[in-house]
């Protein structure tokens, strides 16, 4: 299978992000492409190519330009306006009842776009969780290239490509950004395959959280069913979307089907939620999945809480793939650095329907998570 890298990504280099309030170290971190670049340039049967460049259309189909333009010139304006600091991140939101008992005209008229750098990152962004810094803009666009260019492997005819996005793109929304999230590399690339095909195309989130940007870019639309298997927002990050009852409005009533799982979700647990996405999705017509590839389920993750382990990559690979249909499968997150190679390796070895011996080097093999 053929993996689409670029090192555009290491100019988004980020050391810390903050947990309710507290610095702590960055979860998000180069690392994490390096390792997977790594491994499966290791296994051998993963020759890798650089994106090519597919200009800024692609990106304004799915987000609305004036986001472009502030990630754009984010950081060379807090240079400018003299604010020193390693990173651009938000710390004052618009929370919609900051504007309560205001008329609509006066909320679109209060609720715009602010002047400071700090009010502009609130007002564009979700959450503390996604460091601007210099190379970020710069990578961003590089992980949709990553993106783009994969979608072109399929729609030239390979059954898969794996496109290595870095920073990830699921939390992205048309207007916002946030969750270690810029552009929604996965949204763009169903929009592109939708406009190249006329057909309709699934998106399969199989990252540990909700990916609240793409339900909200496809929220009524009919041409792309959005299926995600992730943790319960009562308990995880995003928080406010996730919720087994957002199915979507309008053309795009049913076509949001989102799988909610415990903590603590085992192997068993997960396969099971794995054939009830597959379901929804064979259910519709189309020949594309996007896959957003995510390993925060593995067991050992810092941040996430589901109990799976190596081996069950490999069959959810193998699942997807059962299915017939050509995928795109792009990098969401996944932050136990160790592990991200073999799990990498162990879900693309499925998808092509090859067996998976871990890698001797490793150490990381296919008993290497560990339960709870
Ligand atoms: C991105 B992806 C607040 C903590 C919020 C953000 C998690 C983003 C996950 N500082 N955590 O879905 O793997
Ligand atoms: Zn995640």
């Amino acid at each position: 299978m053929q993996v689409v890298y670029s090192p555009v990504h290491l100019g988004h280099d980020i050391s810390v992000e903050t947990f309710m309030g507290l610095p702590i170290p960055a979860n998000e971190v180069a690392e994490r492409a390096e390792r997977i670049r790594t491994a499966l340039d290791a296994d051998g049967g993963f020759p890798r190519l650089e994106p090519t460049q597919h200009g800024e259309a692609p990106i304004t189909a799915v987000h609305e330009p004036a986001l472009v333009r502030f990630l754009e010139v984010a950081w060379s304006e807090v240079r400018a306006q003299g604010l020193p600091r390693a990173f651009l991140s938000a710390d004052t939101y618009p929370n919609v009842r900051m504007f309560d008992g205001m008329s609509p005209g006066a909320v679109a008229r209060l609720a715009r776009e602010p002047v400071h750098a700090a009010g502009r990152a609130g007002f564009w962004g979700l959450d503390s969780a996604a460091p601007l810094v210099a190379g970020t803009y710069r990578a961003a666009r590089a992980a949709v290239d990553v993106a783009l260019t994969t979608v072109d492997l399929v729609l030239g005819g390979a059954a898969a490509a794996y496109g290595l996005c870095r920073p990830p793109g699921h939390h992205a929304a048309r207007s916002m950004y946030g969750g270690y999230c810029f552009f929604n590399n996965a949204a763009i690339a169903a929009e592109a395959i939708v406009r190249a095909t006329g057909e309709r195309v699934a998106i399969l989130d199989v990252d540990y959280h909700h990916g609240n940007g793409s339900q909200q870019i496809f929220w009524r639309r009919g041409d792309v069913r959005y299926v995600s298997i992730h943790a319960d927002p009562d308990r995880a990050y995003p928080y406010f979307l996730g919720r087994a009852d957002e199915t979507g409005e309008d053309e795009g009533a049913g076509e949001n089907v989102n799988i909610p799982l415990r903590a603590g979700a085992t192997n068993e647990e997960y396969l099971v939620a794995v054939d009830r996405a597959l379901e929804a999705i064979v259910a519709a017509p189309g020949s594309v999945i996007v896959v957003s590839l995510g390993f925060d389920s593995y067991g050992l993750d810092p941040i996430g809480d589901f109990a799976l382990t190596t081996d069950v990559y490999h069959e959810v690979g193998r699942r997807v793939a059962a299915t017939g249909r050509r995928l795109v499968i792009l990098q969401e997150g996944g932050y136990h650095r160790p592990s991200l190679g073999e799990n990498a390796r162990a879900w693309l070895r499925g998808a092509e329907g090859r067996v998976f011996d871990p890698l001797p080097s490793a150490g990381f093999g296919a008993s290497g998570g560990v339960a709870g």
